[in-house]
């Protein structure tokens, strides 16, 4: 039967997390709040607006609207920089084993990312034309945890949420699948999305057999 797959991006499709996480490192530290990987954890899936109210947060910082305007836009045009450097070698291990045996079933495939950047890096490592719906960052009010961003992509594919498959490698990413009723499949360490219905190191690790039994299901 025909399910919606719906992939989130950052860390899953493509590792633009290690951009994010430069990103805002190099921006934290310029207005001295500590920034590691730890900090970095939190803010994926996160938007870009919750992120900056976070590290501001961290530091006990308070600052105008003009300066937050400003310093998302340094971090912006930050990342586009690493952005802009990207090509079909970044698309993770197996991801496109995985989204060719999906598109061979008939398989309804949709992103789902909190990204504004979405389809940019999209278009950037030529998987644009596999999607058959994008929902990013400029469709949501709502960010993960909420659900919205999945919902809206199962409207699009039309398919019921409890028909459709997420892979996520954010926690708040798989609160927001769980939310939504739909299958969360965690690409990462088990023990930070303990929350998903399954967890995968990478795609390498994701058999077809898998896929196919998620399909039939
Ligand atoms: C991604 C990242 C987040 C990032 C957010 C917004 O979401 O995981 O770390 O803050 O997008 O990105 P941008 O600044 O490009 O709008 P996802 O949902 O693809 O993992
Ligand atoms: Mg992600």
């Amino acid at each position: 039967s025909k399910k919606g797959f719906i992939f989130d991006l950052d860390g899953v499709i493509v590792d633009t997390a290690k951009y994010h996480y430069l990103a805002w490192k190099k921006l934290a530290e310029s207005i001295g709040v500590n920034f590691t990987e730890r900090e970095n954890e939190q803010l994926k899936g996160v938007s870009r607006v919750k992120s900056l109210e976070k590290i501001l947060e961290w530091g006990n910082k308070s600052i105008s609207e003009d300066d937050f305007m400003k310093l998302m836009a340094i971090k912006n045009d930050d990342y586009l920089t690493y952005i802009n450097k990207m090509d079909k070698q970044e698309i993770l291990p197996d991801v496109e084993r995985v989204l060719n045996l999906l598109i061979q079933n008939n398989q309804g495939i949709a992103l789902g990312s909190a990204s504004k950047n979405a389809k940019t890096i999209l278009k950037k490592v030529s998987l644009i034309h596999n999607f058959d719906a994008i929902v990013d960052g400029n469709d949501v009010v709502k960010g993960k945890p909420n659900p919205e961003v999945f919902l809206k992509a199962a409207k699009d594919l039309k398919v019921k949420p409890n028909q459709c498959i997420v892979f996520e490698d954010s926690v708040a990413g798989i609160q927001a699948a769980n939310a939504a009723d739909m299958i969360s499949i965690g690409i990462g360490e088990a023990e930070i999305l303990h929350e998903a219905d399954f967890v995968f190191k990478d795609f390498t690790e994701m058999e077809n057999s898998f896929l196919i039994e998620l399909i039939n299901e």
